[in-house]
């Protein structure tokens, strides 16, 4: 039984299909028609999770899964969080996000951070969230070209690699998404 993976962002898709290995097969969004931006206007993961999901079902009437996912920094109060793809405004890329990221922690002596994945699966109507937390570190320099977003300031706990230096079956082992994916999979077998 295919999935359409609700998600506008290619990385997304590019991790989720290593995870779930050969086993499953994804849709994509414009393997079944749809090209415009999801919409994402809640205030948490969860709300924005749930709602990328139910507007492909509502307008698609396929079963899909959507992956909302925010880096949560303890000292900046959890932000970026649920506005991590948009933290230095609406048009600004990852970089002049992870800039912004690094000034406001400039001087502030607890580095640690949190990313996390809240996924929604709906199901012929049913509805399930799975979550991933992967705790780890932020660095002050980048490190590494792997991955995207956050990924080169980034060190998860007991590792000395950024997500950015590992390969894409490492991280897959490892982070948020990973975990909350390996929830899902449980869910479906
Ligand atoms: P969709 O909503 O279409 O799935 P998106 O990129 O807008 O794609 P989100 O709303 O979940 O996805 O925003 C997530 C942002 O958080 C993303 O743009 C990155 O900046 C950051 N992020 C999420 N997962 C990440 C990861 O594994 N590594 C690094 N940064 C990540």
């Amino acid at each position: 039984k295919k999935l359409c993976f609700a998600t506008n962002n290619a990385h997304k898709v590019e991790e989720v299909q290593a995870i779930l290995g050969q086993n499953f097969e994804l849709l994509t969004l414009s393997q079944i028609g749809c090209s415009e931006e999801l919409p994402e206007t809640g205030n948490t993961l969860e709300a924005n999770s749930l709602q990328k999901a139910q507007y492909l079902y509502k307008h698609y009437q396929v079963d899909c899964f959507a992956d909302d996912s925010g880096l949560e920094v303890t000292a900046l109060g959890g932000e970026p969080g649920v506005f991590s793809a948009r933290y230095a405004g609406e048009q600004r890329s990852h970089a002049d996000n992870i800039s912004l990221l690094l000034k406001n922690l400039a001087g502030k002596e607890d580095r640690s951070a949190q990313f996390r994945t809240v996924i929604t699966l709906i199901l012929g109507g049913e509805v399930t969230q799975f979550e991933g937390i992967i705790k780890g570190t932020i660095i002050d320099e980048l490190k590494g070209n792997e991955g995207f977003g956050y990924d080169p300031i980034f060190v998860p706990e007991g590792f000395d690699l950024t997500f950015a230096e590992m390969s894409i079956d490492e991280k897959g082992k490892i982070s948020h998404r990973a975990r909350a994916v390996e929830k899902l999979i449980t869910f479906l077998k």
